[in-house]
């Protein structure tokens, strides 16, 4: 848009007063963080209009992504930038003696999300406005987000994250748009005229109601929405007989009842804990959210039976699996559809991205729990269950009972989430290459046999633009001058950057940039958390989810046993590392919370050794999200991305790590397989069994972890030191770590792939001595990260599964 300086300053001026009634050297950060926050809402909402009514008018296709989770992060920069206004606000702001930084310091992430999954969906969000997609999300508008993890004596202590108490200035709020769900009583049938009609009678009323969030895209005038939903009493108010009875607290009772829905968001990542609560969540957004989907689409006027080719629908995991039986709802009871009409739509409009093949993440609910909360919804379940085994034997002549019982979506009293989105959706996505090939040859093979045309596969995208341009502007900087702007619309331009490869100069910039970040990142680390760390050291770092499939405890054995080497030999001659771990693990995750103890734990001995002169840091930074990863990411040199083969459906911060010019040390799993192939096998550290080696040890039964741990000393040496070597706990501290390793067989192959492992460090360590080689290498993972953009993952969910058209729109501010 275009906006002068001084019209800046005019308007901010002004926006200062009407708010805060004070002069603005008198203002707080927060206060000036609101009044920009209001001014750029208002910049927002003309082209939201805009939107909003070219959509409706020229009746174009809509997609609508249902997600239990959006990890925004910050906005305010992000809309700047998207803006184009980035550089006159900041200019503005400092003739006014603000810092831009001390403003956007202040804004507090919108923390809805767990890790990959609700990260995933918000960059989706970004991506389908910044390709003029018309795209929205629905989701939950938790009260509180992802626990703030901090560390108190090496442990993980959860404390709320209260991200409303400063209000948020970008949601709006929208009684008008307030819909009903709801729960509980029961099914009454009769005849109307020929037609059976069902009715739930007796039901608890709920009121949702919707908040809005602009989605801007890049310099393109589009602005979609994020609407989160939040669960009000219907009529917001206490129960007034029992108040004036004097019972005071039960007169708040029914209120807290509801307005529990929405919360909290469950903290498990990949991990199914089956609450009754949870199952109110994902009925609860999912019936508001196709409730105001039909009410938009009712003002189009184009007659029900079309609806289909105007609304796509996603579901992201099965989460909001009962999107189906509840489109199946509406489509019958209110529609009065023919079952085979409806169910035509339903299967039209909807698609589903599987994001996990581990078991325990698979949702499974308990039928008598379902037929309780939602009769109607689990009577229709049932029908779709009847008619598709009746498919099953008829048409696609399957008899054998195991074939049977491998499909049903209702076995062994539990309903089957991921068989009912299966069954109820036209596309089903796996997120990596390797993960749609092992859902269509393993996992799901009986579902591939008999629907192939349904499977496909769409590798994640992160926001390239996030990770670049607010996260790493020293980088984006060189990439501009040296390549020009062209890559922020489209990143695969970042490839002309390989023209560069034996330019001594330009390596020597991007090693200075990189070493910049570092620095900046010591200084965070001595601020923070008061150990010092040489930014001359390779950083090496894992963040993500501490989860046991994804190694954290592979990493730190492995330090464990460098310092075992120094403390033997103080003048190994080895490049100085510093590991540095961060993520958060559930709070009922038991070994992973040891894991993150144990971290701390050798850290504190090592970083107070001075006898290893400095060679080996380790350091825990608390309370990993959006805000500490965009820290982090620019400073690595070395990204561990160490699952057990098949376990990590893709993976998005090996993108993000590579995007920054760190080295991927890696299993063949998720897109890490991609990563190798865009930046060839000598950009990449790989290491590890392969999907097909781990399967065969799982189905052969021949792993024996016992037999590893006899025969290499080192790995021994280091698993001895859990349970009795020098760290400063008590003996038995770490034997559930060390029983999960021994006794119970080492389910993630951490003995087994730990040699390779270390080797593969040896290398990382040989290769960071020849400065330019390794900036080579960096470079390369640059270059080639392009591909990895959710822009142009989103451009293929658009083509290929929704069939939503761009609409690119024109429009002056
Ligand atoms: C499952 C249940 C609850 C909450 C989260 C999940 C979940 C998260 N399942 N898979 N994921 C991750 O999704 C990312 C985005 O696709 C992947 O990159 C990552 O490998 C999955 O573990």
């Amino acid at each position: 848009m275009k906006l002068t300086i001084a019209e800046f300053k005019q308007d901010y001026i002004a926006q200062i007063k009407s708010s805060t009634a004070r002069q603005i050297n008198e203002t707080t950060a927060l206060e000036r963080y609101t009044a920009l926050g209001e001014m750029v809402k208002e910049y927002i909402g003309n082209l939201w209009a805009n939107t909003n009514s070219t959509y409706r008018t020229e009746q174009v296709k809509q997609i609508y992504y249902f997600s239990m989770e959006f990890l925004t992060g910050k906005f305010m920069e992000n809309n700047l930038n998207y803006l184009g206004i980035y550089e006159i606000v900041k200019d503005g702001l400092r003739s006014l003696d603000i810092d831009i930084d001390d403003i956007l310091e202040v804004e507090v992430d919108q923390g809805l999300g767990n890790g990959g999954l609700g990260r995933l969906a918000a960059g989706f969000l970004d991506a389908m406005s910044s390709i003029s997609i018309p795209g929205h999300g629905c989701g939950i508008r938790y009260k509180n987000g992802l626990f703030e993890q901090r560390i108190i004596d090496g442990y993980q202590v959860e404390f709320p994250d209260r991200w409303l108490v400063n209000n948020n200035v970008w949601e709006y709020k929208r009684n008008n748009k307030a819909v009903i769900v709801k729960y509980n009583g029961h099914v009454e049938t009769h005849m109307d005229g020929e037609r059976l009609k069902f009715e739930l009678v007796n039901y608890d009323a709920v009121r949702a109601v919707p908040y809005d969030t602009p989605i801007l895209g890049f310099e393109n005038n589009t602005v979609n929405t994020l609407r989160l939903w939040s669960a009000e009493e219907i009529d917001d108010i206490f129960d007034f007989e029992n108040f004036s009875k004097g019972n005071y607290l039960s007169a708040f009772e029914k209120k807290h009842s509801v307005e529990i829905i929405t919360q909290i968001l469950y903290p498990n990542d990949a991990y199914d804990e089956g609450k009754l609560l949870r199952l109110k969540q994902e009925y609860f957004f999912v019936s508001a959210g196709i409730q105001s989907i039909f009410n938009t689409y009712k003002k189009m006027n184009v007659g029900i039976n079309r609806f289909a080719e105007f609304v796509a629908i996603h579901i992201n995991d099965t989460h909001p699996a009962l999107a189906i039986p509840e489109l199946m709802r509406i489509l019958l009871d209110e529609e009065e559809m023919t079952w085979e009409e409806a169910w035509k739509i339903t299967t039209q409009c909807i698609s589903y991205t599987n994001h996990t093949i581990m078991a325990e993440a698979l949702e499974k609910w308990p039928l008598y729990m379902l037929r309780d909360l939602l009769p109607r919804i689990t009577m229709i379940i049932e029908e779709i269950e009847r008619r598709f085994t009746e498919d099953l034997i008829n048409v696609y002549h399957i008899t054998d009972p195991n074939h049977l019982s491998a499909m049903h979506i209702i076995y062994d009293g539990m309903v089957r989430m991921a068989h009912l989105s299966i069954i109820g959706s036209h596309s089903i996505n796996g997120v990596a290459k390797l993960h749609t090939e092992i859902l269509k040859n393993k996992e799901l093979k009986v579902f591939y046999d008999i629907y192939p045309e349904r499977f496909n596969n769409k590798t994640n995208g992160i926001m390239h633009r996030h990770w670049l341009l607010n996260a790493n502007p020293g980088l984006t900087k060189l990439i501009g001058d040296t390549i020009g702007d062209g890559f922020k619309k489209n990143p695969r331009v970042l490839r002309d950057l390989l023209k560069y490869r034996d330019d001594k100069s330009f390596l020597d910039d991007l090693f200075e940039i990189k070493h910049q970040n570092k620095e900046n990142l010591a200084k965070y680390i001595k601020d923070k958390q008061g150990i010092v760390v040489d930014p001359y050291a390779i950083f090496d770092m894992q963040a993500k989810r501490i989860h046991e499939y994804k190694r954290q405890h592979l990493n730190i054995l492995h330090v464990m046993h460098l310092y075992r080497q120094l403390k033997e030999n103080p003048n190994l001659d080895i490049p100085p590392r510093v590991f540095v771990f961060a993520g958060k693990s559930a709070p009922s995750y038991y070994v992973a919370k040891q894991i993150i103890k144990l971290i701390n734990t050798v850290g504190s001995v090592i970083n107070n050794d001075k006898s290893i002169k400095d060679k080996l840091k380790v350091v825990f930074l608390p309370n990993y999200g959006v805000s500490l990863a965009s820290h982090m990411i620019p400073a690595a040199d070395v990204s561990e991305q160490i699952s057990t083969a098949s376990k990590e459906a893709s993976g998005t911060g090996n993108m993000k790590f590579m995007m920054n010019g760190a080295v991927t040390l890696a299993t063949l799993d998720g897109a890490n397989v991609e990563i190798m192939n865009e930046v060839g096998e000598s950009n990449i550290i790989l290491f590890g069994l392969k999907v097909e080696e781990v399967y065969d040890y799982y189905q052969n039964g021949h792993y024996n972890a016992y037999e590893i741990y006899n025969n290499s000393p080192d790995l021994k040496a280091v698993i001895d030191e859990l349970v009795n070597g020098y760290l400063p706990v008590p003996k038995d501290e770490f034997i559930p770590i060390a029983d999960r390793l021994l006794r119970f067989n080492d389910e993630f192959f951490i003995l087994k792939d730990f040699e390779s492992y270390r080797l593969a460090q040896e290398r990382i360590a040989e290769i960071y001595r020849d400065k330019y080689q390794w900036s080579k290498m960096s470079l390369a993972n640059i270059a080639c990260s392009g591909a990895f953009s959710a822009d142009y993952t989103i451009e293929r969910y658009a083509t290929s599964i929704w069939n939503v058209q761009k609409k690119l729109l024109d429009f002056k501010l």
